[in-house]
């Protein structure tokens, strides 16, 4: 199974021998990309069922987006924010706008969003909510992933995570996912600025709470005077079928972190949105990066978000998603135990004998030409761009089902 050619053995070579080892790729060596496919060096072509980890929502090269980077790299790209650039204020405008707050902060990666929400949060506490210095506690669910900083994985209860890093940030509290009992337990304690959680865990493996979940972490967060901070990183900007997976149970958090296809998969691209009485209490000099708010990434964001609804990706997302869980559930597959998601982020559960099956699945999946990769051993998530039409949806159905066949037969 899966033969490598010489080219792409020359590839992996290159990046074993050169890079540090912090990630353990499929042996598949990509060098171009449009729409919902993606080819390998030798020209192979496939079905990305990844999209970047929700970064490419819109689609690999989406025109419009390359448009406005070609566009804008042509003109300025980057002005620090010693100095003011004329994109900025605009694209403040637009998506402050957009998802209906009075101010956003712009970074980076997902990772600076995080980072930023809980200083933000910290920094109301001690302010407004009079929290006394340096005893602010952040809670997190079980589960959580929110990238890979020291703050980041003092949040994780994932030793792949945290083992080894130490020491950790102090004021860090987790919950249970998806148990407003032991939520409301938590909030007992004064010193809570705020409750960071993803509306759908990804990394955890897509796991989807119940019904009220987020109805209820809102209605407590106002009852104890807490900030709720919604990580929709993963699951924003149209990827479950909502503009945001929060809107599924139409609640609006007090801090909301975008990143990930904000860009649409061009240029690392974060947002931390929140109210004034939140974000006015950082002042000039307090917290900024480099790039954040940068031109080339303003008139990419701007165009990103723009096409996510010109070209109704949320209702896409949404029916595609719906067409593809069903036609899995068709197969009524001896090898898969669990099929769940919601819109186009979902995972199937394998049942397997061998503790390789979901790679040994993941390479069949690629050599029938589709990209997919395991998460937390046995689930495999299915997270194609959110342009997907419905007969791709059905061949890859099929091919899923073939590789199915060959890979876990018993
Ligand atoms: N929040 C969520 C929900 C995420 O899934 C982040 C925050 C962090 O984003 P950045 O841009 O800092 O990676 C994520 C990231 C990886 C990896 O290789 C990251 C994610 C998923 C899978 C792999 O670090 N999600």
């Amino acid at each position: 199974m899966s033969i490598l050619s010489d080219k792409t053995k020359a590839f992996l070579q290159l990046e074993e021998k050169y890079g540090a080892h912090n990630y353990h790729p499929l042996p598949v060596v990509l060098e171009r990309g449009e729409g919902v496919f993606l080819w390998d060096v030798d020209g192979k072509r496939y079905y990305d069922f990844l999209s970047g980890y929700s970064a490419v929502n819109q689609g690999h090269c989406h025109p419009a987006i390359i448009a406005s980077l070609l566009a804008q790299a042509q003109k300025l790209t980057l002005t620090s924010r010693a100095f003011h650039n004329n994109i900025l204020g605009e694209y403040e405008r637009f998506i402050t706008g957009y998802f209906g707050y009075d101010k956003v902060l712009p970074m980076n990666t997902g990772v600076e969003g995080g980072e930023t929400a809980i200083k933000l949060a910290r920094r109301w506490a001690y302010t407004q909510k009079g929290v006394a210095e340096n005893q602010a506690k952040i809670l997190f669910a079980e589960g959580n992933f929110w990238g890979r900083t020291l703050a980041a994985i003092s949040a994780s209860n994932d030793p792949s995570s945290y083992k080894g890093f130490g020491p950790f940030m102090p004021g860090f509290e987790l919950v249970p996912y998806n148990d407003l009992a032991a939520l409301e337990r938590s909030l007992q304690d004064k010193n809570v600025a705020a409750f960071m959680v993803e509306p759908i865990q990804g990394e955890a493996g897509v796991v989807i709470p119940d019904k009220g979940y987020l109805e209820g972490v809102r209605d407590l967060c106002t009852a104890y005077n807490v900030l709720f901070i919604a990580d929709e990183i993963q699951t924003g900007l149209c990827r479950t079928g909502k503009m945001l997976a929060c809107d599924h149970e139409n609640v609006r958090p007090d801090i909301l972190i975008l990143g990930k296809a904000l860009s649409g998969g061009t240029l690392p691209v974060s947002a931390v949105l929140a109210d004034d009485y939140i974000m006015l209490n950082i002042k000039p000099g307090e917290h900024g990066s480099t790039y954040g708010g940068n031109p080339l990434a303003c008139a990419v964001a701007i165009t990103a978000l723009t096409v996510l609804k010109e070209e109704n990706m949320a209702e896409n997302a949404d029916t595609m998603g719906e067409l593809l869980r069903a036609e899995l559930h068709r197969l009524n597959s001896p090898h898969i135990t669990t099929i769940r998601g919601k819109g186009l982020l979902n995972a199937i559960v394998i049942k397997h004998t061998n503790p390789d099956a979901s790679i040994d699945l993941c390479l069949a999946l690629k050599d029938n030409g589709l990209l997919a990769k395991p998460t937390h051993g046995d689930r495999i998530r299915l997270a194609p761009p959110l342009i997907i039409t419905r007969s791709q949806v059905l061949e890859c159905v099929s091919i899923i089902e073939h590789s199915l066949e060959k890979s876990l037969a018993i």
